[in-house]
């Protein structure tokens, strides 16, 4: 099937990218909205309402500036030797996506939070980055499992369905949210309960525009355990 067969294909039936990329990990990330295991429909309305005010609540805190309990070691992206490809604690999701990733400092990209941002240019896939610090067994942050986590990151976009969140569990991953695309900077969040067998929580970030040219900014990305 063409690129833009495809791409008709998931504007008119709004579903996802199955069967037109060869590559997995180059697929828009869709997440899932699907029951959990053990779900009736009210309990599901219950989690996706916890998960809506869990959103509500951190964009609120990061916009007043207050307090976050943040799990990430380098959510700002300050620990970033000049020479290396990515900043310290991520890692590139696709193959070859470290080419696409640029370290920004001061100038046109005044950075949302300190003094680096992270640049990330559209291939002709998605392109991002995830926290990699953060592991789940049975005897290490094995207390994350079931609980409800909440991502947040400025972003910068000139563009829609461009600069993205999400959040991966080892298991499945939380839906998308997207950067509305008007040139500023927005605080971008998305929760997600992790699966009872989660390997890991990592926060995604990227650009999904597939276009090649748009580059998308982001700063300051923070995940917390979500607040009953
Ligand atoms: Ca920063």
């Amino acid at each position: 099937m063409s690129r833009t067969l495809c791409a008709l294909v998931i504007v008119a039936v709004g579903i996802g990218l199955a069967g037109c990329a060869s590559d997995t990990s180059e697929r828009p990330p869709s997440g899932s909205t699907a029951r959990r295991p053990g779900e009736d429909d009210g309990t599901r309305a219950e989690r996706q309402n916890r998960e809506a005010a869990a959103n509500t609540a951190l964009a609120e805190r990061a916009r007043s500036g207050g307090e976050i309990d943040n799990l990430l070691k380098n959510g700002s992206f300050e620990q970033w030797p000049e020479k290396a490809p990515l900043p310290t604690q991520w890692s590139a999701v696709e193959q070859e996506a470290a080419a696409k990733i640029a370290r920004k400092t001061g100038g046109d990209a005044v950075p949302r939070d300190g003094k680096i941002a992270v640049a990330i240019t559209a291939d002709r896939g998605v392109v991002s980055i995830a926290n990699d610090e953060i592991v789940i067994t049975d005897s290490e942050n094995a207390n994350l499992r079931g609980k409800t986590m909440t991502a947040g990151v400025w972003a910068k976009a000139d563009t829609g369905t461009a600069a993205f969140i999400n959040i991966r569990d080892g298991v499945d991953e939380s839906p998308v949210t997207d950067h509305p695309g008007d040139g500023t900077w927005q605080f971008i969040t998305v929760s997600y309960t992790l699966s009872a067998k989660a390997t890991r929580a990592s926060v995604r970030l990227g650009n999904r525009k597939q276009d090649g040219k748009s580059t998308v900014l982001f700063d300051g990305a923070v995940l917390t355990v979500a607040t009953p």
